[in-house]
């Protein structure tokens, strides 16, 4: 069995956070069994590190960092850490299943995944000062608070832009999605690989499921988001629901 730490969250809502998303989407698409272990945010370092996963990046302190999503599978003793390692691992240990990078694909998933990553990190500005509404411990929010705080250099409810800082971002990312919505409408089906759900599908995935659950489906903002190139995105979500199951 293969387990996945995932975040927790208040009732009910289960998976929400990005990168844990692409791991289920990847899960599911390859009909694996899977068991869940949502973790606190101040519990993520120790969980993770007991797991014998390894720490996905290093702190500007040199610190290893533990994160979440992480996987241990049993059936090989293995312990893998970041969602785009883990689709690897997965690909290559299970290469009966459907793939998370079909054959072929694999260096353009590559491009793909760091040109979005990288362009789509402002998005957090959005994302972040929402992510307090939906955790459901004290001890949580303290942490969230003080460690973003930390990251961001301001508290939480600040980092949010206001005014012609946030129009610009929007029109950012605009400017992103109709590039994606450009590359999407080459394709011979709705996924990037034409008719075939990848990893690349996925990181988008991940990115509208948090923003759709952190804002909340009446908010303004998913309104606005959801409605952004025609409906391409929400339709994208729509089109990967069979690979959205979260009762593992
Ligand atoms: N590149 C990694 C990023 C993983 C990551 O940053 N995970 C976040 C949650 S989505 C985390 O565990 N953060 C720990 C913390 O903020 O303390 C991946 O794709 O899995």
């Amino acid at each position: 069995m293969i387990t996945l730490y995932d975040l927790a969250a208040k009732d009910p809502i289960k998976c929400w956070s990005p990168n844990p998303w692409k791991v289920r989407y990847v899960l599911n698409l390859k009909k694996l069994p899977y068991r869940t272990v949502y973790v606190d945010f101040e519990d993520i370092d120790r969980v993770v590190r007991e797991a014998g996963a390894p720490p996905s990046r290093h702190n500007a302190d040199g610190k290893p960092m533990y994160t979440i999503p992480s996987i241990v599978d049993d059936a090989t003793g293995a312990a893998v850490t970041d969602s785009y390692k883990i689709a690897e691992y997965l690909d290559k240990q299970y290469p009966d299943t459907p793939k998370a990078f079909p054959v072929g694909t694999e260096a353009l998933q590559a491009a793909y995944y760091r040109y979005y990553n990288d362009n789509n990190m402002q998005f957090g500005l959005l994302l972040v000062p929402s992510i307090p509404n939906i955790l459901s411990k004290e001890a949580s929010l303290e942490f969230y608070h003080r460690t973003r705080a930390a990251m961001f250099g301001k508290p939480v409810d600040q980092i949010r832009p206001v005014g012609e800082e946030l129009e610009k971002l929007w029109e950012k990312l605009y400017a992103l999605y109709d590039t994606l919505e450009g590359w999407y409408a080459k394709s011979s089906g709705s996924f990037l690989v034409g008719d075939t759900p990848s990893f690349g599908d996925f990181a988008l995935a991940g990115n509208l499921q948090i923003a759709k659950i952190v804002w909340g489906e009446d908010s303004e903002d998913w309104k606005k988001f959801s409605t952004m190139n025609n409906g391409r995105w929400a339709k994208l979500l729509k089109d990967l629901e069979k690979y959205a199951s979260v009762e593992n």
